[in-house]
């Protein structure tokens, strides 16, 4: 039976009394005790460790308190006392273990000790470290390079990404997909084309000078928390903030820092000063909209002999395209925009007097912009707007994507990509006396495409949880079974970890809020912010069990295992000193990392050189671009008994992490199994809070994707939209929906259709008190 959902309207502002609770809550729930104790007060410190959760840069002058209710959250669940010992194995097959739910399997704690998958008793069974590394080592060599995929979610540090990338070319793969294939991968191929560079261009000061913020698509509250301090700062200077989100969202609405007595009493700030509810994918539509109002007013300036509206001196210096966009947002009708953004006109309008009026205008946007079919196009549109005002390359301006996991960035910048021109072959070949392979390899979709076609035999994940966070679960779990080789490095249990191939290890390693000890001392590792800042990092607290080993550690073995030996790289050396592969990485990449060492301690990070910053436009043209969308951007069908489904984060996760079953600030409790849609929707298809539906993808496909006893809940979403969460819907998402250009699964408009279940059965227990978690 399932858990009755509790619907209750969060009324405060983000942060608050809530955070404290929460916090609170979720140390008694890990068994820990680290509030009193030096382990949060270091976390995002220059002389601590970078947190384990979101991205968002670290200030140079941090709070005494740099951390978050979610950090705080993600800190407990890494250095929780609860382990899973061998006997917990001895204790579950595998089957058994598939019934639990993501919560259970993550909650038993941390790994501790290598296991081997044995298939005639289902379960895992104890295995040495160099018995593994050794079978590992066989299996790989007795597998094609281009049968391999080597997976890396975005938390591994700097140090371990280089090693592993550059383990897997020697090998002979560029197999390199990562959990940036499923998040900004949009991001990275929409950038460089019309500016230069993949990352974004905002710094962390910039806040400080901006006048106009523009917000689409991220869930601040729950998905950056630390970066509402710098949106409420901006706040209370008056600087306008417009946000465009289908939900609105709590943090983004009013916050309050849970850490300021003074605010704590006094209610907490407004955030956004607009917020514009545009339909699920609308933003393309919205931005042009905004774009045709600035263009129109700029005619009619020019017109009547008044200063103009578009930086003219900007355009002509340093752009190319303006005449032919200007020319394209002149033709579009309002009624058209209307449709595809969900804004009146009076909205666009509203915005584009704001964006007009503001000198400096920093544009930020999240996984709402990137997951959709046309993702791609819609950050070219984001660039669109802030050139047409100057806004790159000047201060306070700038485009911000807020990346995701906390080093998914800086995995990129250091060769974890299946793209072979982001990667210095050349000089990977030089340094290290090799021919890498030259082919470019499997992006994540691309990659669950072999597998269904069983091409792949080998997948080594150096973390994540691949199986849930795809699209197209169904079909992918048995297809999954037929690989050859898996090898999980991970901290905690999750699903992929149960679906074994013919020969499965699952290797357990250290966290990074962990001591790193090798024979060279403690070792610190870094990272890359959202803001293109290199951070240091180093463990604060003893290992919970004594076997773990290090990420860098368990790469450098299975190299050695797989590999000649190669007399231009010692990896027993680069384990005993860390700061070896810092000045590995310095040498592959000499502009980027320049002083690598010296200076990976610096408040607030060092920054890399992005050329856009200055205006100096790394594009093919050596211009920034203006960029005309392709005449209709392609909509998910809404109508006709078809809805769109966002499958979006809850407060109570961090991606297929699930902390609790509660989304607090969205007011809902207890039940993840809910399907959000907005009251008209429910009324017109006669259904009543609490009904349980069954979603099923609307493709014709021959393929059934179909889930089930999800209870409606009614909520403020735009009409034809519903919201349900991740990674519980990704059964319902075709492997073939993904971003145009950069196949990011479009995770944020599945095309649904909705029908009632049989007979609702459903629990109000009220076992959990949920006052315990609020
Ligand atoms: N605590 C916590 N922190 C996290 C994570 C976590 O799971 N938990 N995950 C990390 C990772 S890997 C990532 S990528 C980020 C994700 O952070 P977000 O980018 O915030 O991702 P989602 O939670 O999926 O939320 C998407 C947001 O976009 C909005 N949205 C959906 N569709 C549209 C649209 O068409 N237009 C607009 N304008 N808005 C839309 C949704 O309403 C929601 O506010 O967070 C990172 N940080
Ligand atoms: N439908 C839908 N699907 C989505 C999304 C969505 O919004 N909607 N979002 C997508 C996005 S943005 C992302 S980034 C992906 C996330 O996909 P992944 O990055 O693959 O998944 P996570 O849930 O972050 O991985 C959690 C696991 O990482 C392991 N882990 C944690 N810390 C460490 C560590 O320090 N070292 C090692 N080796 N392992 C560790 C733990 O075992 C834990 O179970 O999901 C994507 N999938
Ligand atoms: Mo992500």
């Amino acid at each position: 039976m399932k858990q009755k959902v509790t619907v209750k309207p969060y009324a405060g502002p983000a942060g608050g009394w809530g955070s404290v609770k929460v916090v609170a809550g979720i140390l008694t729930q890990e068994e820990v005790a680290i509030l009193g104790s030096e382990i949060l007060l270091k976390q995002n410190k220059s002389d601590g460790y970078m947190c384990v959760s979101c991205s968002w840069a670290k200030p140079a002058k941090p709070r005494p308190f740099e951390f978050c209710e979610n950090g705080a959250k993600a800190t407990a669940w890494e250095v929780t006392n609860k382990t899973v010992e061998v006997e917990f194995f001895a204790r579950h097959t595998l089957s058994e273990l598939r019934g639990w739910s993501d919560h259970a399997l993550e909650e038993q704690g941390r790994l501790t000790a290598p296991m081997r998958y044995d298939v005639a008793l289902d379960k895992y069974v104890p295995v040495g470290w160099s018995e593994a590394f050794q079978e590992i080592g066989r299996e790989l060599k007795g597998l094609d390079p281009r049968s391999v995929v080597l997976y890396t979610s975005g938390r591994a540090s700097l140090e371990a990404s280089y090693m592993y990338q550059l383990f897997g070319r020697m090998y002979g793969t560029n197999n390199f997909p990562d959990s940036s294939n499923m998040c900004h991968e949009s991001t990275s191929v929409a950038l460089p084309p019309v500016i230069g560079v993949p990352v974004g261009t905002v710094r962390l000061p910039d806040f400080e000078q901006t006048d106009c913020i523009l917000f689409f698509g991220h869930n601040t509250t729950t998905n950056a928390p630390r970066m509402l301090h710098p949106l409420q700062e901006a706040a209370q200077r008056g600087v306008p903030i417009i946000t465009f989100n289908p939900l609105r969202e709590r943090g983004l609405e009013r916050f309050t820092n849970p850490q300021d007595p003074i605010q704590m009493v006094a209610g907490g700030t407004r955030i956004s000063s607009q917020y514009h509810q545009v339909r699920f994918g609308g933003d393309a539509g919205a931005i042009i909209g905004i774009c045709k109002a600035v263009i129109e007013a700029d005619d009619e300036a020019r017109s009547k002999g008044h200063e103009r509206i578009v930086d003219v001196a900007f355009i002509e210096q340093h752009t190319r395209g303006f005449d032919a966009f200007a020319d394209f947002c002149r033709a579009q009708s309002w009624l058209d925009l209307e449709r595809t953004s969900g804004l009146r006109q009076a909205a666009m309008f509203q915005a584009a007097s704001t964006y007009m009026a503001a000198n400096a205008v920093i544009a930020n946007y999240g996984m709402g912009v990137t997951q959709h079919r046309h993702g791609v196009e819609t950050v070219k549109m984001i660039v669109n707007l802030l050139l047409l005002r100057g806004n790159i390359g000047k201060p306070g301006a700038g485009i911000s994507p807020i990346r995701g996991h906390s080093n998914v960035q800086g995995q990129r910048t250091v060769g974890i990509s299946e793209k072979t021109k982001l990667v210095p072959l050349d000089k990977l070949k030089e340094l290290y006396a090799f021919e890498p392979p030259r082919w470019d390899g499997l992006t994540t979709v691309d990659a669950c495409e072999a597998i269904l076609k069983g091409e792949v035999r080998g997948f080594v994940s150096l973390g994540g949880n691949f199986i849930r966070c795809i699209p197209e679960r169904s079909l992918m779990e048995p297809a999954w079974t037929r690989l050859r080789l898996s090898v999980q490095i991970a901290t905690k249990l999750n699903r992929t970890h149960l679906v074994p191939g013919e020969v499965t290890f699952l290797l357990p390693c250290l966290g990074r809020i962990e001591i790193d000890q090798q024979a060279n001392g403690p070792q610190a590792v870094a990272m890359e912010d959202s803001t293109a800042c290199i951070h240091g990092s180093r463990g604060q607290r003893k290992p919970v069990a004594e076997r773990l080993l290090s990420e860098p550690r368990i790469i450098a073995e299975m190299a050695k295992a797989t590999l000649p030996p190669n007399p231009k790289l010692d990896w027993d050396a680069w384990v005993d000193n860390y700061a070896l592969v810092r000045d590995a990485i310095e040498r592959t990449y000499p502009d980027q990392f320049k002083d690598f060492n010296k200076r990976m301690f610096e408040p607030g990070g060092f920054p890399r050189p992005l050329g856009a910053r200055e205006r100096k436009w790394k594009t093919p043209n050596g211009k920034a671009n203006f960029t005309v969308p392709e005449a209709a951007f392609d909509m998910s069908p809404a109508g006709d008994g078809v809805f769109e489904l966002m499958t979006t984060r809850a407060d109570g996760q961090f991606n297929t992490t699930i902390y609790n079953e509660n989304d607090r600030f969205r007011g809902i409790y207890r039940s993840r199994e809910v399907v959000l849609m907005n009251a008209d929707d429910m009324a017109e298809w006669g259904l009543a809070q609490g009904d349980l539906v069954t979603l099923e993808t609307a493709a014709d496909d021959g393929v059934e994707r179909r889930l089930r006893g999800l209870q409606v809940v009614p909520y403020d979403v735009p009409r034809g939209g519903i919201v349900g969460y991740y990674p519980e819907c990704n059964v319902l998402v075709p492997l073939w929906h993904f971003a145009k250009g950069s196949k990011v699964p479009a995770a944020k408009s599945v095309p649904v259709r909705i029908s009632r279940d049989p007979v609702p059965e459903l629990t109000d227990t009220h076992e959990i008190p949920i006052t315990a978690v609020e």
